[in-house]
C-alpha cells in the first residue's frame, strides 16, 4: 500500500483527534490532505513522536491522540515502545508506517528490511494491542478496532517506500507549534474534545 492512500483512508479518524507525526515525508503527505490545528508535525526530534504523544495522552485523558511514526524513527528510540507500554494510556493509538527505509533522507534500508518485526517488538515491550497490516482495508479495520477497544495499540502498516516530491510545506514550525498549543488550551477551557 502507499502511505498517501493509507492516510487518505484514515483521515476522517484523524480530523477529530490530536495527531502527532514525525518529520519529513509523512508530515508533508498529511499536510497535502489538509492541515488542521490539532495536527502537530514534530520536526527534527527523530524517534520522539510517540514520547510526545504519550505526554499529551497522559496529561489530557479527555482527548484521543494518534501518533504517526516511521520505522526508522522507532528504531532510533526503541525505548519509546517500552515507555508507552509502561504507562499504556487507553487514549493513544500509535501507527508506524513501515517502509523499511529512511525515506526522508535518501532511502537507506532500515532493520525492518532485514527481518526486524516492529509489531513483535511492540508486543514484547508490553503494548497490549500490536499488529501488522498490509492493505488499506486492513489498516482501516485495525484503526477502527483499536479506537473502539480504547486500549493502547501499535499498528505497523507496511507501506511502499514512496514519498512526496518535496517535504517542505508553507507551514513554519513555530506557527504549527503555537497553533497546536492554542488548540490544546482551547479544548481544555471549553471541555470539548
Ligand atoms: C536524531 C536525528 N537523526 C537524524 C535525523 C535526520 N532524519 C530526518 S528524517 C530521517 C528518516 C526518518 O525515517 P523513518 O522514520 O523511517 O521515516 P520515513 O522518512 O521513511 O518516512 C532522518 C534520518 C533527524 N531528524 N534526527
Amino acid at each position: 500500500m502507499r502511505r498517501l492512500e493509507a492516510l487518505q483512508a484514515i483521515y476522517p479518524r484523524l480530523e477529530e483527534r490530536v495527531v502527532v507525526t514525525i518529520m519529513g515525508a509523512v508530515s508533508a503527505e498529511l499536510q497535502s490532505l489538509g492541515h488542521r490545528p490539532n495536527f502537530f508535525y514534530l520536526q527534527h526530534a527523530m524517534g520522539l513522536a510517540s514520547s510526545m504523544g504519550l505526554g499529551i495522552a497522559l496529561a489530557r485523558p479527555d482527548l484521543d491522540v494518534i501518533v504517526l511514526d516511521g520505522d526508522g524513527s522507532v528504531l532510533m528510540n526503541m525505548g519509546g515502545l517500552t515507555t508507552l507500554a509502561r504507562y499504556r494510556p487507553p487514549n493513544l493509538l500509535h501507527i508506524i508506517f513501515d517502509n523499511e527505509s529512511l525515506l526522508s533522507v535518501g532511502g537507506f534500508p532500515t532493520a525492518t528490511a532485514t527481518g526486524s518485526d516492529l509489531a513483535a517488538i511492540a508486543a514484547a515491550s508490553g503494548v497490549p494491542r500490536a499488529c501488522t497490516v498490509r492493505t488499506v482495508d486492513e489498516l482501516a479495520a485495525a484503526v477502527a478496532e483499536a479506537l473502539e477497544a480504547r486500549e493502547l495499540a501499535t499498528i505497523v502498516a507496511k507501506v511502499e517506500a514512496i514519498g512526496p516530491g518535496a517535504f517542505l510545506t508553507d507551514l513554519p514550525l513555530l506557527e504549527n507549534r503555537f497553533q497546536f498549543q492554542r488548540y490544546l488550551r482551547a479544548t481544555k477551557e471549553t471541555g470539548a474534545t
